[in-house]
């Protein structure tokens, strides 16, 4: 019975999932002994992971775990313990082991796989994938035990991977509707740019146009950008070097090219320890406030926003 606690025996539905195939026909291969069964004391299938992957390569069957060869009982356990215990230590140990073993390829893959999973929201592969591994990085690279070389190289596979996602979302997207505009990139001196491509791609998926500006933006350039696109939201993306003071300053300049006839919304966010306290500056916009994660990013962005573009009452704004 021990043996069926192990992670590497599925069940039948786990094999349908995985091999894109209805749960019918894993039950006839198993009839037909095409896979081998093997029975826990209540009854149920479980087959070997090896054993499947075996069926797939025999009848050409491509699986998400086709570019891990052979590692892809360990990439099958830490995609599971992503998505049933929320815990992606297991994701973010086989990255590193590759990123520092330079098999960028593999860990290009593993995220891609991981973020077109249907079991793993697009907020948490941001959050908990992305987020969490990049910290890591930065961590092991402050420690000395990772080169900056080793540090770009896992920044570059990750902005390969949102890029790829993002046509692939793009691609499967209706187009010809009418959509709300956003204006979206990182406060001028911070050169970190994978928190504003999260972003992007989050809007996007919200069926937003975004006009996407990159790192290193001066404020001034978000304020000429909205009003010249007529955008109904501004996200910017705060960084180190940049403080808290840094992003007073932001909403403050904003504040002063804002214009009632353009209205907006604005977001913050990203990785700084201590936010500024905004209830003594003057805010003209609507205001979706800092956020912290893409998880708060895309409820405000279903609860706030509506199916409908904001409008800011002009007597708010005076
Ligand atoms: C990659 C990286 C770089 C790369 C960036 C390349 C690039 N194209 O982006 C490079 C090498 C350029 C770099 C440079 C520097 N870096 Co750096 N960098 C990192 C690292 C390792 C990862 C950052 C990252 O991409 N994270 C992944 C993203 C997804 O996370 P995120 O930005 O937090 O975004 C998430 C949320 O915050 C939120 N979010 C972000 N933006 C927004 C916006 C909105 C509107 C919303 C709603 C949400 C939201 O959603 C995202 C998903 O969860 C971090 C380590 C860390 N702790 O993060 C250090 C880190 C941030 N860097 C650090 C430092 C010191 C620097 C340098 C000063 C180093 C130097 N001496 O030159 C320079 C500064 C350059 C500059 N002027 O900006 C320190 C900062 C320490 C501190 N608190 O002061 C860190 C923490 C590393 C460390 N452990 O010491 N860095």
């Amino acid at each position: 019975m021990e043996r069926f606690n192990s992670d590497l025996y599925l069940t039948t539905s786990q094999v349908a999932e995985l091999l894109s195939v209805h749960p019918s026909t894993v039950k006839r291969w198993c009839n037909e002994k095409d896979l081998e069964v093997t029975k826990t004391d209540g009854g149920h299938r479980r087959l070997h992971l090896q054993d499947v992957l075996e069926l797939a390569r025999e009848r050409s069957i491509a699986t998400f775990l086709d570019p891990f060869t052979p590692y892809e009982g360990h990439v099958w356990t830490a995609v599971n313990q992503a998505i049933d215990e929320g815990s992606y230590a297991r994701i973010h140990s086989l990255a590193m082991g590759w990123l520092t073993r330079g098999q960028i390829r593999r860990l290009t893959a593993l995220f891609t796989e991981l973020g077109r999973h249907p079991g793993v929201s697009f907020a948490d592969f941001c959050d908990l994938g992305v987020r969490g591994f990049m910290r890591e990085v930065g961590e092991t690279w402050r420690a000395g035990r990772l080169r900056v070389g080793e540090e770009h190289m896992a920044t570059e596979a990750l902005i390969e991977v949102l890029i790829r996602m993002r046509e692939v979302a793009l691609e499967a997207r209706e187009s010809g509707e009418s959509r709300r505009v956003a204006v979206v990139g990182s406060m001028e001196g911070d050169r970190h740019n994978i928190g504003g491509l999260c972003v992007r791609l989050m809007l996007e998926r919200h069926g937003w146009k975004v006009f996407f500006l990159g790192a290193d933006v001066p404020v001034e350039d978000f304020a000429a950008m909205q009003k010249s696109r007529d955008a109904d939201l501004v996200c910017i993306s705060f960084a180190p070097p940049n403080t808290a003071a840094d992003m007073k300053r932001a909403v403050r300049i904003l504040g002063e090219f804002y214009d009632r006839a353009h209205p907006y919304a604005l977001a913050l966010g990203g990785d700084l320890s201590e936010s500024p306290f905004l209830d003594d500056v003057e805010l003209p916009f609507r205001e979706l406030g800092i956020l912290g994660s893409m998880r708060d990013f895309d409820r405000a962005l279903s609860e706030d926003f509506g199916p409908r573009t904001p409008e800011i009452p002009v007597d708010d704004v005076a």
